[in-house]
């Protein structure tokens, strides 16, 4: 690399890389700079850099993009270089960046830089630090790394519409030593939500909490790119929540220890060990383990109603309901009504009833063993043997080892409605015998 001597800004402004696809692309390998083990987004990217002298140049261009947020549903939100959460930014520890920020939006904004150590004018809170960025204009952020860790960046500037729009991305800071909280993967992905009517593509900016549609990265189940990892190898996940409530994420198969905070890493011996870990508002958690158990592991948000795609929630609850009587009457109306709900919904699933256009179901999603029927936040921990270092790449439905799976008891099976402890009326046979005898 050639030392570059002259003043930063005479060089102009720092290409602003495009991103058009909402696939996961392969980790950014560093050809400048300090050596270290980059990240991978969840359907996303990071954002390349250039060396200027020893600073580290980026561009970030704040814009209406147009998200994918699962095939049949694309949103018109508001991000950062073509997607929403605009790419993740990767530096190390003691890395001087500067940041070049280009306002394409309709409004002014500014970009706070969620839990880094910096002078306070580089904090990014429109009117308090710095005028915020009208539209058209770009302004320079400029500091040095003072630690490593996982941080995040979003508007401070209209920041409630900004955010509802998909303002946001990650960034990480690696530690200046290659060896330090090494790990073989390392996944990361920010929780957010927005309200999209069905058929629309504008999120409602003003919802506080009735979100319908609940994402990691701007995507939503089955949109969201699977967790690969190679059977032995240490795997870190880091998540961000920048919703408007927390959200437990559980990951089955494995008993995890939490490594890190938006304030630092835990150290080894404050370590703890969870299966799910909840996300505050505004905060990371960084947790790991050792891949040693093979398998399609679910991992989600434990709030059901986060792993479901746009639904209403004013409708009625029909479980136990005789439907029969009034599905006659109705159908002399409408011959094609469905009665629905009685036994639950999870039939819902499997059914293809049409939905307006830009619609995603409720409930989707299929596994080797049938419908999954789940949406939002959920995806899969995929831990297969022998994957090379590196491959990120859907290795398909786990080849279940036999008998090491749930399977049909063929033999009696008791009447549900006779199971003891049951409400039903006990059978007259059964009541006269138990005369009989007493
Ligand atoms: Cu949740």
């Amino acid at each position: 690399m050639t030392a570059i001597a002259a003043p930063a800004l005479s060089r102009g402004l720092p290409e602003a890389p495009v991103m058009t696809e909402a696939t996961m692309q392969p980790p950014l390998h560093p050809t400048s700079g300090p050596d270290y083990n980059p990240v991978v987004t969840l359907n996303g990217w990071t954002l390349p850099w250039r060396m200027n002298g020893d600073w580290k140049e980026f561009h970030l261009v704040a814009e209406p993009v147009e998200r994918e947020m699962a095939e049949g549903m694309t949103a018109n939100l508001w991000g950062y270089n073509g997607q929403s959460p605009g790419p993740t930014i990767e530096a190390v520890e003691g890395d001087k960046v500067r940041i070049f920020v280009t306002n394409k939006l309709p409004e002014k904004t500014t970009i706070h830089w969620h839990g880094q150590i910096l002078p306070c004018g580089m904090d990014g809170v429109g009117g308090l630090t710095q005028p915020h960025i009208p539209s058209g204009k770009t302004y320079v952020y400029e500091w040095q790394l003072a630690k490593s860790g996982t941080f995040m960046y979003h508007p401070h500037s209209d920041e409630m519409v900004q955010m509802a729009m998909g303002m946001m991305g990650f960034f990480v800071v690696h530690p200046r030593d290659p060896q330090q909280h090494r790990v073989d993967r390392d996944f990361v992905f920010l929780l957010n939500a927005f309200d999209i009517d069905p058929g629309a593509r504008v999120p409602r900016i003003m919802t506080m909490t009735d979100f319908n549609l609940w994402c990691w990265n701007s995507r939503l189940f089955p949109g969201i790119d699977p967790l690969v990892a190679a059977k032995g190898d240490r795997v870190r996940v880091r998540v961000g929540n920048l919703t408007m409530t927390n959200h437990p994420i559980h990951m089955h198969g494995y008993d995890f220890a939490v490594t890190g905070t938006d304030g630092g890493w835990v150290a080894p011996e404050a370590r703890w060990s969870e299966v799910s870990i909840d996300i505050p508002v505004g905060a990371m958690r960084a947790y790991e383990f050792d891949a040693v158990h093979e398998g399609d592991w679910a991992i989600h948000c434990h709030k059901s109603h986060h792993t479901m795609n746009a639904m209403g929630h004013d409708v009625k609850t029909f479980i136990g309901a005789d439907k029969r009587l009034t599905t006659e009457q109705i159908r002399k109306l409408v011959p094609d009504y469905m009665p629905m709900g009685a036994t639950g919904m999870g039939e819902m699933a499997e059914m293809s009833m049409p939905l307006p256009d830009n619609t995603l179901p409720m409930m989707a999603g299929w596994g080797q063993f049938g419908p999954i029927e789940m949406g939002g936040m959920f995806s899969v921990m995929k831990v297969r043997e022998g994957l090379a270092a590196g491959d990120y790449s859907d290795p398909g439905d786990f080849d279940h080892p036999p008998g090491t799976v749930a399977y049909e008891w063929t033999g009696d099976t008791p009447d549900a409605a006779q199971a003891p402890g049951a409400s039903e009326p006990t059978p007259k046979s059964s009541h006269d015998d138990h005369h009989k005898r007493s």
